[in-house]
């Protein structure tokens, strides 16, 4: 079914959020190596509310996207929008589409339309689990990260939200695909919900996350020994500091930050002064340090 040219004005209160729509910079600037150059997207022409008659992104799927089999079971979209039967549903607020019927992207423009690698046209949602411990020898905090097999970088162990799984079962599957680790996610701490600048986003596809924090006690998270599972190249306690946060896949940085402040606040009674003063420090070198998370 054609879906309706996009209704801006119901939208008006998401843009306006100044403090979740900050402009995204991974889905404009980077993006996986079989994927084609993307359209320069400057900042003033992030929005689709600006006009930008230039812009001609080319339009990309991922062959393997295209697997049949896969459609049919109803795990990933077919190619043809029109087929598309599930409601799209966004952290984000309402979906609004292009003359084709493709869905938007709530974040504007990406350089590039289609689906890119993306198993569903629209939100693609994903769960992220953020384990803390502080270093048994050093006290420094550490989380559990591993290093992704597609672009190398150091990341939080997440993945996608499979049909019919909730987001608990999801944080503590993917916890142990990718780190190894059985771990009980049902009091995780929930952080942020939403989009994630991840650089496979397209115009008509990206992702959307669940992030959920859990700090382990030092003895607890000394028995566990990380393993990299098929998903990941590596898996490990990675020290967090302004450097290694700042490296972080996607948006990663950011929802440590979130997590970093929303613990703080959260008053927690297990914290001495020193470990309070740890996370003010780390907390102040992020928000003062040259690049921006
Ligand atoms: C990111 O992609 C999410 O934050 C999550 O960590 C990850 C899920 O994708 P895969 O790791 O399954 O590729 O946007």
């Amino acid at each position: 079914m054609r879906r309706p040219n996009p209704d801006f004005s119901e939208n008006e209160k998401i843009l306006q959020d100044p403090l979740e729509q900050k402009l995204h910079t991974k889905a404009r600037a980077e993006r996986p190596k079989e994927y084609p150059e993307r359209f320069p997207v400057p900042d003033d022409k992030v929005s689709w509310e600006t006009d930008y008659p230039e812009y001609q992104p080319p339009y990309y799927v991922d062959p393997k996207i295209l697997d049949k089999t896969k459609a049919k079971q109803g795990r990933w979209d077919p190619e043809d929008i029109n087929r598309v039967s599930h409601p799209y549903t966004s952290y984000e607020g309402q979906v609004r589409f292009d003359s084709n019927g493709r869905p938007l992207n709530p974040r504007g423009r990406t350089g590039i339309a289609g689906r890119g690698n993306r198993w569903l046209w629209g939100p693609n949602h994903a769960a992220d689990p953020i384990i803390t411990r502080f270093d048994p020898h050093t006290g420094v905090l550490e989380m559990l990260a591993i290093e992704r097999t597609d672009s190398g970088e150091w990341a939080i162990p997440g993945g996608h939200v499979e049909p019919g799984e909730g987001v608990s079962e999801t944080l503590k599957r993917e916890f142990k695909e990718e780190a190894g680790i059985e771990l009980d996610m049902e009091d995780a701490i929930e952080i942020y919900k939403g989009y994630v600048d991840d650089p496979r986003n397209t115009d008509n596809a990206w992702m959307e996350t669940d992030v959920r924090h859990k700090h382990l006690p030092t003895e607890l998270a000394s028995a566990m020994e990380p393993t990299a599972g098929s998903d990941a190249a590596s898996a490990q306690w990675l020290e967090l500091t302004p450097d290694t946060i700042h490296r972080l896949f996607a948006s990663h940085g950011e929802f440590v930050l979130k997590t970093l402040k929303h613990w703080l606040q959260r008053d927690d009674p297990n914290f001495d002064p020193d470990k309070r003063t740890q996370l003010e420090h780390l907390i102040e070198s992020l928000r003062t340090s040259k690049t921006k998370i």
